[in-house]
């Protein structure tokens, strides 16, 4: 055995076997347990950085685990590849976006393979596979068929010089990031997936999800945001049959409202900005602002009285309506029922504009409340509230909305914040939404038999929008059934689309003729996924939602696609996030040329728990190293003994000899524990290092000591081996092994080798230690007592008279006292 430790020759030598043996490559084995895990597949940018290789890197290590006991384990890797970074490099550099991916992929599929995972690599994709999304476009119009796909006008971001759609992170400063140009919003039509028809679904799945951490599904119930409330009509004064709906999860506080405010975007509004121009340059700068909700609640509340009246549902009181800069047209109806005396906004609004605030609710607790100060938002008692004077808030919550069905002026209503998933991207390297356009603009679906719809990759980008617009033949199409010609759709799906359902085709990448077999069930739900928190909102939400779209579809049986997620934490340089921007970043590929991989893997594991961040260290890559040669050399210099097979008992060895064999076992269980329950990588390779420690330390000569010693070196190689595995796999051959580590099973911790089976006590006369006593850990006070009097050395100093007194300190000490 080569002496050094060598990481360029072992990593190699161990990537070798496992491509020749095709060790990772999985088929469904039924009756087998499966074990599918995961991590986030990454888009294909041009190389790793250190957040890819520590996600990947977990992933790995609990693959590689459960392999170890026995299950049959998928881990699949491929590529998000379409997006806006290729379109971007191809303006750079002049290259199609196309020839940029495949290059990147092609490099960081030689990062990861350097690194050792265990994928299995025939299942790998790129989602830019015509073969890949032309599921996704035959998925799509099955949808289209269910009506859970509609188009709706919407707003997009267009630069005027660039003449393009710009995405939300190309707009910088209120300009295009290109053209500098002021960027203008746009209502273009637009393909939304009907996500809210299943968000009670979404929600209610949250509750099972046990194996989440539950920061992830807070985030997600947030998201969904369900309220109820009561949607109430307020009838127009002078406009027969027309009324303003309004949503509140108040209908408490009615008796308080004061004013209505709607939106500027509402079809009222609209109406009457024609002949108004200061309305209509008030909306137009509404349009301007952000619609983001929280720069709404704390800009200043601007608005405009309409000039209409609408009378109240309960009192007939004639109410004013404004338009307010705080109302939201995508949530409720658009229009609120304003409560200044018990919500904040409506509150500061009427004080802008001297609008009346009229106190409807009390503390419960008798107290008054400051309406000079703000409003008074808590739930308490109804005062001044006519019939429902004197109820609380649930009482008034029903007898309102309870009043108001009785004279068809409101419904007890749910509400989500969850919007419609708007799909449709202006860019071009993305998926084709297969869709023809007919001339009086009326659309149909792509006939599955001419599915895919290729998105050309042979193109010039020139900055100037999408180049597929400008490709007759892309465009230009015939209608399947009528004959007539039609424009193909040139927007592209958001890439959110590719990967909310990738983790089901690497069940079966290679379903020719369909989007998904019966593989796809036999592997999912996914057992561990492994990943950013920053996916914890919208990409788990829509796989999620896919999961349920393609159950539904008959396409899979379960319910929800990730049974156990891990997010790891983020990895830090001098206490700030990794980036290029900030100049701190770390080259994993540097790393591995220098160390060797398994010394990246086992730093990443060391310096922190999974799910905190680490902070780097090039100190801390160092020790890695350190410790792997140090193991290297352990092995190097141990004799393997003769008779490798023996049968150890615990019961009766000298203390050096239990002692080794019980701290083997002892970390046998700690580290199962730590890979398999706690997925604390961490203790689990301190608790290794310890046990190296005493293996160096140990001196017993024994046949059995020598055995012991030889099994507890065993271990170390075993249990290390989901974390360093190309180490592992020389050393476990150095040990004398024709099978590979991979297929060795993960040693069982022996209750019997890891109990204490002597301990040594100090016995003391008078006060002072003259004997160290071995006695069975089991020994009771008697045995122990006379174990400690028989003592050659305690007898020279009790002599032959009975001691007076003899105290025993439990596992530590006998004290004989003697006059
Ligand atoms: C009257 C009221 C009185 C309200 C009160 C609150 C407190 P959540 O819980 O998020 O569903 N609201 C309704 N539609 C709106 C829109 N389009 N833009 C802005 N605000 C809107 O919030 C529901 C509450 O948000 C509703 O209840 C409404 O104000 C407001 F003391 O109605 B409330």
């Amino acid at each position: 055995m080569d002496p050094h430790y060598r990481p360029e020759i072992v990593e190699a030598d161990a990537q070798r076997y496992w491509n020749e043996n095709q060790s990772f490559r999985v088929t469904e084995t039924p009756g087998r347990e499966k074990f599918y895990c995961l991590s986030m597949f990454p888009y294909p940018s041009g190389r790793l950085h250190m957040g890819h290789v520590r996600n990947y890197t977990i992933g790995d290590v609990i693959s590689r685990y459960q392999r170890m006991r026995g299950r049959n384990v998928l881990q699949p890797m491929g590529w998000d590849a379409f997006g806006l970074p290729a379109e971007n490099a191809a303006l750079k550099h002049g290259v199609p976006p196309a020839r940029w991916t495949r290059e990147n992929i092609d490099y960081m599929r030689a990062q990861l393979q350097s690194l050792g995972f265990a994928y299995d690599w025939h299942r790998e994709l790129a989602t830019c596979d015509p073969e890949y999304y032309r599921w996704e476009q035959w998925f799509f119009t099955r949808l289209l068929e269910k009506d859970l796909v509609y188009r709706k006008e919407s707003t997009v971001n267009w630069d005027p010089v660039d003449q393009t759609v710009l995405a939300n992170e190309q707009v910088v400063d209120g300009r295009g990031w290109r053209s500098g140009a002021l960027v203008e919003r746009r209502k273009i039509p637009q393909w939304f997936v009907r996500i809210t028809a299943y968000a009670e679904e979404l929600l209610e799945g949250l509750d099972q999800l046990d194996g989440w951490p539950e920061q992830v599904r807070t985030m997600q119930r947030n998201w969904i945001g369900r309220s109820r409330g009561v949607e109430i009509r307020f009838r127009l004064e002078d406009r027969d049959g027309e009324a303003i709906d309004v949503f509140t999860t108040r209908p408490d506080t009615l008796m308080g409202v004061t004013y209505l405010a709607l939106a500027a975007q509402h079809p009222l509004v609209d109406s009457l900005a024609g002949e108004r121009p200061e309305l209509a340059a008030f909306v137009e700068e509404c349009n301007r602002g952000s619609t983001a909700e929280a720069d709404m609640a704390g800009m200043e509340k601007k608005g405009l009285p309409l000039g209409l009246t609408v009378i109240h549902p309960v009192s007939g009181e004639k109410i004013p309506v404004w338009v307010a800069n705080f109302v939201l047209m995508e949530y409720g109806s658009g229009a609120v029922m304003s409560v200044p005396a018990h919500d904040q906004r409506d509150w500061e609004f009427a004080r802008a504009h001297g609008l009346p605030i009229r106190q409807v609710i009390a503390p419960q607790d008798g107290s008054d409340a400051d309406l000079d100060a703000g409003a008074f938002t808590d739930r308490g008692l109804l005062i001044d509230s006519g019939p429902f004077t004197g109820l609380d808030f649930d009482a008034a919550f029903d007898a309102i909305a309870r009043h108001l069905e009785e004279r068809d002026l409101g419904a007890v209503r749910i509400n989500y914040r969850l919007r419609d998933w708007g799909v449709s991207r202006q860019r071009y390297w993305g998926a084709p939404i297969p869709v023809l356009r007919a001339a009086d603009g009326s659309v149909s679906p792509v006939p599955d038999a001419d599915l895919p719809v290729r998105l050309p990759e042979d193109v010039d980008l020139d900055g100037a929008g999408s180049p597929l617009a400008a490709m007759p033949e892309f465009v230009t199409a015939t209608h399947p059934e009528t004959g007539e010609p039609v424009e193909r759709e040139t927007d592209t799906f958001d890439t959110f689309m590719e990967s909310s359902w990738y983790y089901a085709r690497f069940a079966c990448p290679d379903a020719g003729g369909a989007m998904l077999d019966e593989r796809a069930d036999y592997w999912l739900p996914v057992d561990q996924y492994v990943g950013g928190i920053e996916h914890a909102i919208l990409h788990l939400l829509y796989a999620r939602f896919f999961h349920k779209l393609m159950r539904d579809e008959g396409l899979v049986s379960s319910d929800e696609p990730f049974a156990n997620l891990l997010t790891q934490g983020m990895v830090l340089k001098d206490g700030s996030k990794m980036s290029k921007s900030k100049g701190n970043t770390v080259d994993p590929q540097e790393l591995i040329e220098r160390y060797g991989a398994d010394t990246v893997r086992l730093f990443m594991m060391f310096a922190a728990p999974p799910e905190q961040t680490l902070e780097w260290s090039d100190s801390g890559v160092e020790g890695a190293h350190r410790f792997l040669r140090r193991l290297w050399k352990l092995i190097a210099t141990h004799e393997v003994p003769a008779e490798t097979d023996a049968v150890i008992d615990p019961a009766g060895l000298p203390e050096d000899e239990a002692a080794l064999l019980r701290k083997t076992h002892r970390t046998i269980a700690k580290v199962s524990d730590d890979v398999s329950r706690r997925y604390t990588f961490n203790t689990a390779i301190a608790a290794i290092m310890e046990l190296v420690n005493e293996i160096s330390r140990f001196g017993g000569s024994s046949t059995t000591g020598a055995l012991i010693r030889h099994r507890a070196i065993e271990a170390v190689v075993t249990l290390l081996s989901p974390i360093t595995p190309h180490v592992c796999h020389a050393l476990w051959k150095e040990l004398g092994h024709e099978n590979p580590v991979i297929d060795q099973p993960w040693p069982d911790a022996d209750s019997r080798a890891m109990a204490e089976t002597t301990l040594q006590m100090a016995v003391q006369v008078n006060g002072k230690v003259r004997a160290q006593i071995q006695v069975d850990a089991a020994a009771d006070d008697e045995t122990i007592r006379q174990t400690a009097l028989a003592d050659e050395n305690v007898r020279r100093f009790t002599g032959e008279k009975p001691p007076r007194k003899v105290i025993i300190v439990p596992r530590k000490l006998v004290n004989i006292v003697v006059a």
